[in-house]
């Protein structure tokens, strides 16, 4: 799973990078625009606790990369500039967080010349709107063209679809806030349009702008957040710094600030939700393993996930839930209370299910 960092120029997008994957990039690197990125373990005090319990020789994560899609070039003025180059980049992510300039900073100033954080979320629908739009565009004349030539079945259940595609992206409408049946989103997922992809809003606030975080949601919500958007703010300069610090450390001076949660931990749940993916464990003497799964798959694809044996050659599942498990304390006991079940197929793996799978 892929996720880009975009963003206006000097809003913060490498600020929020290094932050969240704690590493720390030197201004030779910086100054080469290179497209940084770096695989990002997700945190879950419920795997912690497993590996505490079941004491295996490897603790695995799941893993989220994140990319700090650089290419948006400045122009003349400092107004950014979308190029195909830039464009191309951002379509291979599966979703991406648009950073907002909030803090104020005349050393760096604002492409625009002032902060404006709607105008800058403008921006970015706006040239990613007429991104698709164009490609929609093409793709319907072609289809046009060809339909008169062949009989061809997916032309014509296409054509519809992009139609629909293009009434919305003329009435200025994202393609994630349109109604799209589960099989219109199969056809249009080879166009990797940029305005289908789930969207993260992340605010970057200075220190002082805390108490203002309601007020700027407030403002989304009335008019950007919908569906499969959503918004966190965080605090770019103070966060990077407290990233070079121990976990301890840090936690404390975020108490300090008033800041509870990190980028980071707010960046994956957001994420998890928009992407519409969970976790689900696996536990052992050699790992314990968290892995991510898109929400309503069944155990078969679950075990895919782990192994392709383990997919061909499924048998049965074993299933407990986290709290479950938690609760009684181990699996025998878990069964004794009918917690600890065998699954065949076509079970919905739920959110924290501990999975053994069973295969020839
Ligand atoms: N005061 C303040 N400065 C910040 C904050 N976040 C970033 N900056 C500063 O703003 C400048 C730009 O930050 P970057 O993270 O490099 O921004 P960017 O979006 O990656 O910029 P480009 O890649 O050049 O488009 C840097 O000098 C940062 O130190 C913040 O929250 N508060
Ligand atoms: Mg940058």
């Amino acid at each position: 799973m892929q996720i880009g960092i975009v963003g206006l120029p000097f809003s913060g997008k490498t600020t929020l990078f290094q932050t969240i994957t704690k590493t720390h990039l030197d201004p030779s690197a910086l100054a080469k625009m290179e497209t940084h990125q770096a695989v990002v373990r997700v945190p879950d005090p419920r795997l912690d606790k497993l590996t505490e319990i079941f004491k295996p020789k490897r603790e695995i994560n799941a893993t989220i990369e994140f990319v700090d899609v650089v290419g948006l070039q400045k122009g003349e003025t400092g107004s950014a500039q979308f190029t195909s180059n830039f464009l191309s980049k951002v379509k291979t992510n599966d979703a991406l967080v648009q950073v907002v300039r909030l803090f104020e900073n005349e050393l760096v100033p604002h492409p625009s010349g002032s902060i404006d954080m709607l105008r800058d979320i403008y921006i970015f629908e706006t040239e990613f709107i007429i991104s698709d739009m164009s490609i929609v565009e093409n793709r319907i004349d072609r289809i046009k063209k060809q339909i008169l030539k062949t009989s061809d079945d997916n032309l014509k259940r296409e054509l519809p679809i992009l139609e629909k595609c293009y009434e919305i992206l003329q009435n200025e409408k994202p393609l994630r806030e349109a109604d799209l049946t589960l099989d219109e989103q199969k056809i249009l997922r080879t166009y990797q349009f940029l305005t289908l992809k789930p969207m993260l809003i992340a605010l970057n606030l200075d220190e002082n702008q805390g108490k203002e975080v309601d007020n700027y949601f407030n403002q989304l919500v009335k008019t950007k957040i919908g569906r499969n958007t959503q918004a966190i703010a965080f605090f770019g300069q103070i966060e990077i710094e407290l990233s070079e610090l121990s976990d301890e450390d840090a936690k404390a001076f975020m108490e300090g600030y008033g800041i509870k949660e990190s980028a980071l931990s707010k960046l994956i749940n957001e994420a998890y939700k928009i992407l519409g993916v969970q976790s689900f464990f696996t536990v052992g003497e050699e790992e314990c393993h968290a892995w991510t799964l898109k929400k309503g798959s069944n155990v078969h694809e679950a075990a895919g996930e782990i192994h392709s044996d383990f997919f061909d050659k499924f048998i049965r599942a074993e299933v407990v839930h986290y709290n479950d498990f938690i609760q009684y304390g181990s699996f025998a006991k878990a069964k004794e209370h009918g917690a600890w079940r065998l699954e065949g197929k076509e079970y919905i793996v739920k959110d924290g299910d501990i999975i053994t799978i069973r295969h020839g």
